[in-house]
């Protein structure tokens, strides 16, 4: 039984205001011609499938197109999960005829115990849930996602045929992960991380909720991550989904190609506008990182003219203001330096009231200095 796993499509998702479709669009038909190419008997999406509960039109019309091609023009059995970002009885419009063309979607904890068998391999169904629902569905009154998970996994096992291999498919955090920027935190309110040891029963983990598939470094319990780069953290991250193997008992990382990248560039400015500057293409997202100290006018503008496509500039070094010279102050009338020093630390001029009351401490102040 071969078959890929990916997660984390986030339709709708949008990179500092730039629509990411024609990204998301470009990763999907990739991900298609690899389950073609290499044949595989079915495809595994681990939730996160939109990025709003509420997901755009466009974005439910993508999602709708994706999953039509690859079931019902490809013809390739689907199993999907809802993630914490999906609305789970959004998704789950069309599920119980969906069923029937081998297209299983499961949105709640209630056929979760009950396997999907795809040739030699059993496939636990395990979407995105709250504790009060598993408490619920458990009749137990679990106090962590652990422990919930725990209990659902030794459920499961009383139906694991021992004749076959056996796939969790879920939406959670798992312990010793790493995290990336744009990951939406699972843990809040106690749900806390799954711990490892009561997975590894499983021939294979298909996580999805974190968003590089580096997150976790663990032999059969995976992340996919991503298709796309969705924040200037995951620049140098290499996006793509895992193909496994369940009869020959191995996995390979298959890699996408970005249709535009998100690229850092750090260095000084001049270099960047400057007659040596990188050649981009003009639509890939960039992410500025200065090295230079100095005040530079309108920066960002200028840049953009380089690359039309500036998602973010940030100073490393921070910003020195231009030292004001010494003999320059002391010429300089004494209301005059308290009202730029306000200027540089407030970063706005002193207000009229500000105005009279420092002019008249400091008349006080030259008084008292002048007395004899
Ligand atoms: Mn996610």
């Amino acid at each position: 039984m071969r078959f890929l796993h990916t997660a984390d499509w986030h339709l709708g998702k949008q990179l500092h205001g730039y629509s990411l479709v024609e990204e998301q669009e470009d990763a999907f038909n990739q991900i298609e011609q690899l389950a073609l190419q290499h044949h595989v008997d079915a495809v595994v999406v681990a939730g996160d499938i939109y990025d709003r509960g509420i997901a755009s039109e466009k974005s439910v019309q993508l999602g709708n197109q994706m999953f039509a091609r690859l079931n019902r023009d490809d013809h390739l059995p689907l199993l999907v999960v809802s993630g914490n970002h999906d609305s789970a009885p959004r998704l789950a419009t069309g599920a119980p005829w969906y069923a029937d063309q081998g297209f299983v979607l499961r949105t709640t904890l209630d056929d979760c115990l009950t396997p999907v068998t795809l040739g030699d391999t059993q496939f636990f169904l395990l979407p995105f849930f709250g504790l009060q629902a598993a408490r619920n569905f458990l009749g137990q009154p679990v106090k962590t996602m652990d422990e919930a998970v725990g209990q659902l996994i030794a459920r499961m096992r009383g139906n694991f045929d021992s004749t076959k291999h056996h796939v969790l498919v879920a939406h959670f955090f798992a312990s010793g992960s790493l995290r990336t920027e744009s990951e939406t935190p699972l843990e809040v309110g106690g749900l806390g991380p799954v711990s490892l040891p009561q997975l590894e029963c499983f021939d294979y983990v298909a996580l999805g909720h974190l968003h590089t598939h580096t997150a976790l470094r663990h032999p059969k319990i995976k992340y996919s991550g991503t298709p796309v780069k969705f924040s200037v953290g995951e620049a140098r991250d290499q996006k793509g989904c895992w193909l496994v193997d369940t009869t020959a008992g191995t996995r390979e990382f298959l890699p996408l190609t970005p249709l535009h990248d998100v690229v850092v560039l750090r260095d000084k400015f001049a270099a960047l506008v400057g007659p040596d500057h990188p050649h981009l293409d003009p639509e890939t997202f960039v992410a500025v990182q200065l090295t230079d100290k100095g005040i530079i006018p309108d920066a960002m503008n200028q840049l953009r003219q380089f690359y039309p496509r500036v998602i973010e500039m940030t100073r490393v070094n921070g910003v020195t203001p231009a030292p004001r010279k010494i003999k320059e102050v002391q010429r300089t009338a004494p209301l005059d330096v308290l009202t730029a020093y306000y200027e540089d630390v407030a970063g706005e001029p002193l207000s009229s009231v500000q105005q009279e009351i420092a002019a008249a401490v400091l008349g006080k102040v030259e008084a008292m200095h002048d007395a004899p």
